[in-house]
């Protein structure tokens, strides 16, 4: 299996509650490795364009008006199969519907407070962490 990257944020739930520690030991883990790291308030203009794939959604607002309420941890993960591997670990996206043992079961608190994000695909993982870092950032 090959060693590949995945982006992650810790969400402002999860930092309002001081867990970026917690969080971070979980993706350790479960085999991956944090090779970029920044904490950011992020702008709404920054939420908008991440989250653009959502705009249509019915939550769009809500999800943007959240991201924007505290700081995140913005990170770059990498591992083998670092997507499906950052998935897994995650759970859910609704904690009530994920596994026993993953990040969303320990920390989330709602269906949008879901503590964590992660990329869905290896495309995705590379546009996402070119949103948040120059290729110097990432130490791996
Ligand atoms: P993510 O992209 O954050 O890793 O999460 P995901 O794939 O599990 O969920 P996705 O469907 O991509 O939704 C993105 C984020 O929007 C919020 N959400 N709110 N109110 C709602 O019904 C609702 N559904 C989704 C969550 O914060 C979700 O992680
Ligand atoms: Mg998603």
């Amino acid at each position: 299996m090959a060693v590949t990257r995945t982006f992650s944020i810790i969400k402002p739930d999860a930092t309002r509650r001081n867990l970026t520690g917690a969080v971070t030991k979980m993706l350790e883990d479960a085999g991956l490795r944090v090779v970029a790291s920044k904490r950011i308030q992020m702008t709404k203009e920054q939420a908008e364009g991440f989250y653009a794939v959502h705009k249509e959604r019915p939550f769009f607002g809500e999800l943007v008006d959240f991201m924007i309420s505290g700081p995140v941890v913005v990170q770059v993960l990498e591992g083998e199969d670092a997507v499906k591997r950052n998935r897994d670990v995650m759970g859910a996206t609704n904690p009530a519907d994920a596994a026993d043992g993953t990040i969303r079961k320990a920390f989330a608190e709602s269906i949008e407070a879901n503590s964590v994000h992660g990329s869905d695909s290896d495309e995705n993982a590379r546009i996402e962490i070119d949103f948040f870092f120059d290729e110097d950032e990432i130490v791996g």
